[in-house]
């Protein structure tokens, strides 16, 4: 397929051109640059959901049960799934999940129109994972989706990063999990925009919701709103009203939902969570400004990966021989810095 032929057939809503196109992303094919380069104009309308936690949490049965409840709300779903499916967690492909809860990833799912499942391995490529998972959202944008969901496997950085490509960032959790310092040091409690404590059905999720609660409000902001409510409001604290409140104020309280996903129970309620916040981070217009942050990060590792590229790859800029020159103390690292530059700049005629 060319690239023109690609282009043209995303913005028709043809599914074997998004194919097409994310494989040449996928694959670093110069094709894919190109047909990011024309869609683009086309990206920004999606609602991106990312869905993170630690392996067999419950994210892809989340994932699919959302998919069904989005579809009975008229919206189109994308799904990307970044190495799904852990074998040691009883973890299944996010694929035999849909396939599992009626969406056939190879039948029904390709005749739903407004549905489109694609996975992506993470394995051996760890640094540009993000950049990737971002332009897959893209196409999947241009394509005509309302929501893009983003499962990923909260373990690490990398996966930190790939919830950053989210409008909404949403992290699953299990009971038991609460005190659980690995939490803190994954920085999950940072990432989070909702919360959802699955598995209720095994019990301690109340345990697993309050202490949530609790760490979420050590918020700044919350701590300020707390300090002017008195200890009557302890009834609002414990009913979640208090959060609500919160809500209303300045910032956004993440609510903390229970849900037994596999049954579809909570599923409802996380759906509306997700409008919600999508609602408030528009009309806050936080959106903009967390997607304008996005971009920016974005522009300034592009340019950086240019230049390591250029640097590594043509000759005439020298770089070799300056490394050569530092290692015989002939010259400092500022000053072939500044030197290197400066060839960088000429060369371009700035
Ligand atoms: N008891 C119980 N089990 C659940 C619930 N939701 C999902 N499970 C089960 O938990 C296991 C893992 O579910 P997945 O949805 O594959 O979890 P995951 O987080 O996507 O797993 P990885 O992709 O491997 O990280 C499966 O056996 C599910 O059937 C729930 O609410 N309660
Ligand atoms: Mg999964």
């Amino acid at each position: 397929m060319e690239v023109e032929e690609i282009v043209e057939g995303i913005l028709l809503g043809n599914k074997r051109a998004l194919a097409r196109g994310i494989t040449y992303v996928e694959n670093d094919f110069p094709e894919g640059k190109e047909v990011m380069k024309r869609i683009y104009k086309h990206t920004g309308r999606a609602h991106v959901v990312g869905i993170t936690g630690f392996p067999g949490v419950g994210k892809s049965t989340t994932v699919s049960k959302l998919t069904q409840e989005f579809r009975k709300r008229g919206k189109k779903v994308g799904i990307v799934a970044v190495d799904p499916g852990s074998p040691f967690t009883g973890g299944a492909l996010l694929g035999d999940r849909l396939r599992m809860d009626g969406l056939d990833t190879n039948r029904q799912l390709w005749l739903d129109p407004g549905v489109f499942f694609r996975s992506m391995s993470s394995r051996g490529k760890a640094g540009g994972l993000a950049a990737k998972t971002g332009d897959v959202v893209r196409l999947m944008d241009a394509f005509g989706f309302d929501v893009i969901m983003v499962e990923t496997v909260g373990a690490g950085q990398s996966e930190v990063d790939i919830i950053e490509v989210a409008d909404t960032a949403i992290v699953v959790l299990m009971p038991e999990m609460g005190d659980d310092i690995q939490i803190n040091k994954a920085g999950i409690l940072e990432i989070g925009d909702i919360y959802v404590v699955n598995k209720a059905d095994l019990g301690g999720a109340e345990k697993t919701e309050k202490w949530l609660k609790a760490m979420l409000m050590m918020d700044q902001e919350a701590v300020e709103i707390l300090s002017k409510t008195t200890h009557a409001d302890e009834a609002a604290v414990e009913s979640g009203e208090i959060f609500a409140r919160m809500k209303k104020g300045k910032g956004w309280i993440p609510p903390v939902i229970k849900t037994i996903a596999d049954r579809g129970e909570g599923i409802e309620e996380l759906a509306n969570a997700i409008e919600e916040h999508k609602r408030f981070m528009e009309e806050s217009g936080l959106l903009k400004e967390r997607r304008a942050r996005r971009l920016s990060r974005e522009l300034f590792d592009l340019i950086m990966d240019e230049i390591k590229e250029r640097l590594a790859t043509d000759e005439s800029l020298g770089f070799r021989e300056m490394v050569d020159r530092v290692i015989n103390n002939e010259i400092d690292p500022h000053t072939a810095v500044e030197q290197i530059l400066k060839v960088l700049i000429k060369e371009n005629g700035v």
